[in-house]
């Protein structure tokens, strides 16, 4: 087992890289609230809650700026989110840092989330010549039946510690193409790297020229910062990523006053590993998506099903990869597991561990690995012979519960039988068995994967689940739709004026 070590301090790196980013310091020095490194357990800065009324004042400039932009052409729109992209290019290595020391990813995987970043602008930049309607066909003589896509208004984002600035880009990179403003709320426990993101937009802004005012702002705070958000009229649309719980909250306070939901919230992803899998592949797939971002992404792979036949090949050799993972400070060369965010995941994870035991599993790993304050643990493996309560439930921690199963169609079964639907694999060669896993009797996920892992999907497709995950879509494919408003348009070019279905009314 290689635990690395290396506890230099976060603080003193994190202003210099703020710095370098151009983050106003007043912006992180001086506030309220404490932000700590999950990397060393160390307050890095202080930054200011918004109140009430700067919430307000931020949601009314960006309506001020939603009614300038939706008047520029959308591929002009499209060169201030290339503009963004290449400043995103130009600070990858800075911004990567930073999400390491807030959010507590490894190099690879914080270079990766600002990647993501860098590609769904280039993404955008595309569709901002794209944004397309249907011509329909009308029963009407003479006339012509179409739909336009219109930008829709402000843009609520909310987004969660664990993909802090990633998740921002799929939406705003999108809306801004859209022709919306967007107003950001952070997760409380990584307002720093949402400030640096910021100043990145700005140095884009100032290079495009004309952007207006208000286009996009940052507002850090609690519950009631997202309440202000949520609840004010002139923000049409909400995007929240993060617990089933916000999700609950959220939705039908924006529902009371009919604004859209795009929620991506908790997943409880699984994988099955059938006879014919390529066993060599699937411990790397799942050693990834079980472990990588020590458990803390909401594709992370929580259940795992192999099939008896195999089990005594795949699980050994499987335990043999937790034993050995390196876990540590995530800024080493060498560490593939960092920090769990903070003491309270720390503490959700062993309450998991402690009913999973209750519940007859056995457990491998999972213990506290000392890094002073920080709070670093092995990732944990869970034998168990049934999806007791604690595997239906989603902890946000580096927690795999593994399964016999014997036949597919009772594995698809269980592995449906979650409230969450957010993402799932299968790893065969069987043709058939790939096919079902992926009809409409297989996974009831929104994603739904064959040799790859639950996690670490390209910004390309729809991104989001089902059930209790919340329904949304992020990202690609036409998830761009919900950040547009649609308008179907009847135009009569002759001179008589007939009624749909047949409709008589002569005056
Ligand atoms: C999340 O954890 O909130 O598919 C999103 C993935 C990433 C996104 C995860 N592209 O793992």
């Amino acid at each position: 087992m290689t635990v690395q070590a290396k506890i230099t301090s976060a603080a003193a790196e994190a202003a210099d890289v703020l710095g370098r980013l151009g983050v106003d310091e007043a912006l992180w020095n001086g506030g309220g609230r404490p932000v700590r490194s999950p990397v060393t357990g160390e307050v890095m800065a202080h930054v200011h809650d918004a109140s009430k009324a700067e919430v307000d004042a931020a949601i009314e400039a960006a309506h001020g700026a939603f009614l300038a932009w939706r008047n520029v052409p959308a591929p002009r729109r499209g060169e201030l989110v290339r503009l963004l992209g290449e400043e995103l290019r130009a600070a990858k290595a800075d911004l990567g840092a930073l999400v390491t020391l807030e959010a507590g990813k490894v190099t690879s995987e914080a270079l990766g989330e600002v990647q993501e970043m860098i590609d769904i602008c280039d993404y955008a930049v595309g569709l901002s010549r794209q944004l397309f309607g249907l011509t329909i066909a009308t029963e009407r003589p003479d006339h012509r039946m179409m739909e336009t896509w219109h930008p829709l208004g402000v843009v609520g984002v909310i987004s969660a510690f664990n993909f802090p600035v990633a998740v921002w880009s799929w939406n705003s990179a999108l809306a801004f193409v859209c022709g919306d403003a967007c107003v950001w709320k952070p997760s409380e426990k990584t307002p720093l790297t949402a400030l640096a993101t910021q100043a990145l937009f700005e140095r884009a802004c100032a290079k495009f020229g004309d952007a207006p005012a208000g286009l996009s702002s940052v507002v850090i705070g609690g519950r009631e910062v997202g309440e202000a958000l949520v609840d004010h009229p002139k923000v049409p649309l909400v995007s929240a990523t993060g617990s089933t719980a916000m999700g609950r909250a959220v939705g039908p306070r924006l529902a009371q006053r009919f604004a859209r939901a795009l929620l991506e919230l908790g997943g409880n992803n699984a994988a099955i590993i059938a006879p014919t899998a390529d066993l060599d592949l699937a411990i790397r797939g799942v050693a990834f998506a079980a472990m990588g971002t020590a458990g803390q992404r909401c594709t992370t792979l929580r259940r795992l099903f192999v099939h008896e036949s195999v089990y005594d090949a795949f699980v050994p050799r499987l335990k043999a990869a937790y034993a050995t993972v390196p876990v540590g400070d995530p800024r080493a060369a060498g560490t593939l597991v960092g920090p769990l965010i903070d003491q309270q995941g720390f503490d959700l994870m062993q309450a998991a561990l402690a009913d999973a035991k209750a519940a007859g599993g056995a457990v491998t790993g999972g213990e506290r690995v000392d890094m002073g304050e920080a709070f670093y643990a092995r990732p944990a493996l869970v034998e168990i012979d049934r999806q007791a309560d604690v595997v239906k439930r989603e902890t946000f921690a580096p927690i795999l519960y593994v399964m016999r199963y014997r036949d597919l169609d009772q594995a698809i079964a269980l592995q449906n039988d979650v409230p969450q639907g957010l993402s799932s694999s299968i790893f065969t060669n069987d043709m058939r068995e790939a096919e079902l896993f992926i009809s409409a009797r297989g996974s009831d996920c929104g994603i739904a994967n064959v040799n790859i892992g639950p996690s670490g999907a390209e910004i390309g497709g729809a991104f989001g689940g089902e059930k209790e995950t919340g329904g949304g879509r992020e990202a690609g494919s036409d998830s761009w739709k919900a950040y547009m408003r649609r308008a179907t348009n009847t135009m009569n070019y002759g001179s008589t004026l007939p009624l749909a279905q047949g409709v008589k009314f002569d005056v």
